[in-house]
């Protein structure tokens, strides 16, 4: 049983076994998603044979060559009927790349593609990319809008001084890439991405405008850019449209998912807050909603988190850390939210349309003080007093 072959059969057989385990729904919930018990996509997952040269002359002692650290911050797109991620795999050597990974159902059998993504670097090449935003657009193309991070060689004695550019590509099949310029604006960008229609006849940018690598210092939240062209993108006018706010969970920085979903009664929007504190920066997703005739325009912000990293989700290579850039709204209105916990693996929620727009609309805001708070709590509970037929105090 020792010899070589036999190894690699086995290897093969446990990562089968891993990627066609069946996933369920996880017990418990507050009514508004489910989670699923097992993430959707691990290091474990990617192929066996981009980690061991399978030859037993170069590969004797059958050991991994190419180590994979972690698999997290997807895109996502239903595409030829099949629920496809982009994925951003990290290698042992902390460089990302994006692959794309299939399944036939949106919770399970993930499967990568054989080779990961070329992304054309032709542009001014980049040392690390990151965290796709997939929009179909309706000029016909798919769209990847990503980080594309460079050292920032202005600052030759600091070693961890880089910038972050948004890089743009796109394609008819998700298998050849078209690098377009990155997008020009006046300072540096993460989670920009792109509006999937029209609007003015322009293209859409959601944009997070920041004054630093990490801080994002004056840029005061998620904003929003009309760009002519996006074969030459340029922001010449930005204004926010979801700010930050003191003491709230977006207070340090905040970021656009993915590409908001088009219902009857507006545009649904997943996005990121972070806020700071002694175990470092604490990541939360959260909802809002903007007008159907002006995406731009919000017309609901329920308060807090949407979903906040729980068990194994908080442990991690960026611990208490919980990300989304990817999810698929199906033509029967469910709603798969690919997320990723930690900076080290993906998961999927499942929602529908209806009950996230019904989140949006009747979640109470954020009354920005405890004050408001109690105010607000005390309304609900008034109110079920009498549905319960309870005595008021
Ligand atoms: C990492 C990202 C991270 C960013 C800011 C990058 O080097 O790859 O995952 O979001 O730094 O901390
Ligand atoms: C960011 C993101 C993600 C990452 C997160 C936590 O700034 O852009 O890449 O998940 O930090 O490390």
């Amino acid at each position: 049983m020792n010899n070589f072959n036999d190894k690699v059969q086995r290897l093969f057989a446990q990562h089968e076994a891993l990627l066609t385990r069946r996933n369920e729904p996880a017990d418990g919930g507050n009514g508004i998603f489910t989670r699923y018990k097992y993430p959707i996509l691990t290091a474990a997952h990617t192929p066996v044979f981009w980690r061991y040269d399978l030859d037993e002359q170069s590969n004797p002692f059958l050991m991994e060559r190419i180590g994979m650290n972690a698999v997290l911050n997807s895109g996502a797109i239903k595409w030829q009927g099949k629920y496809l991620l982009v994925v951003r795999v990290e290698g042992a050597d902390r460089k990302s790349f994006f692959a794309v990974a299939e399944s036939p159902n949106g919770v399970d059998n993930f499967r990568f593609w054989d080779y990961p993504v070329t992304m054309p670097d032709d542009v001014v090449p980049a040392t690390n990319i990151y965290d796709m935003r997939l929009t179909a657009h309706e000029d016909g193309w798919i769209y990847g809008i990503f980080c594309a991070e460079r050292h920032d060689d202005s600052q030759p004695g600091d070693l961890s001084a880089a910038t972050a550019t948004a890089a743009i590509a796109r394609t008819k099949d998700l298998l050849t890439w078209e690098r377009l310029p990155d997008l020009k604006t006046k300072s540096q960008q993460r989670n920009v991405v792109l509006h999937p229609e029209f609007v003015n006849g322009k293209y859409a940018l959601y944009t997070r405008p920041q004054d630093g690598f990490i801080d994002t210092g004056s840029g005061g939240g998620i904003g929003w850019a009309l760009v002519d062209d996006i074969t030459r993108a340029e922001v010449t006018e930005e204004r926010i449209i979801d700010a930050r706010h003191y003491h709230t969970i977006k207070e340090v920085k905040n970021g656009e998912g993915p590409a908001p979903i088009k219902t009857p009664q507006g545009w649904l929007h997943l996005a990121h807050g972070v806020r700071n504190c002694a175990s470092g920066l604490r990541y939360v997703l959260y909802m809002y909603m903007t007008a159907l005739d002006d995406p731009a325009r919000l017309i609901a912000s329920p308060a807090g988190h949407f979903m906040a990293p729980e068990g194994i989700e908080r442990v991690g290579d960026v611990s208490n850390v919980l990300f989304s850039n990817g999810w698929i709204a199906d033509d029967d209105g469910t709603v798969y939210i690919y997320y990723a916990s930690s900076d080290t693996r993906m998961h999927v929620a499942v929602s529908t349309v209806d009950k996230l727009v019904d989140y949006c609309l009747h979640t109470p805001q954020d009354g920005l003080t405890t004050t408001a708070s109690v105010e607000t709590l005390k309304k609900l509970i008034d109110k079920n007093m009498k549905t319960m037929g309870r005595e008021q105090r």
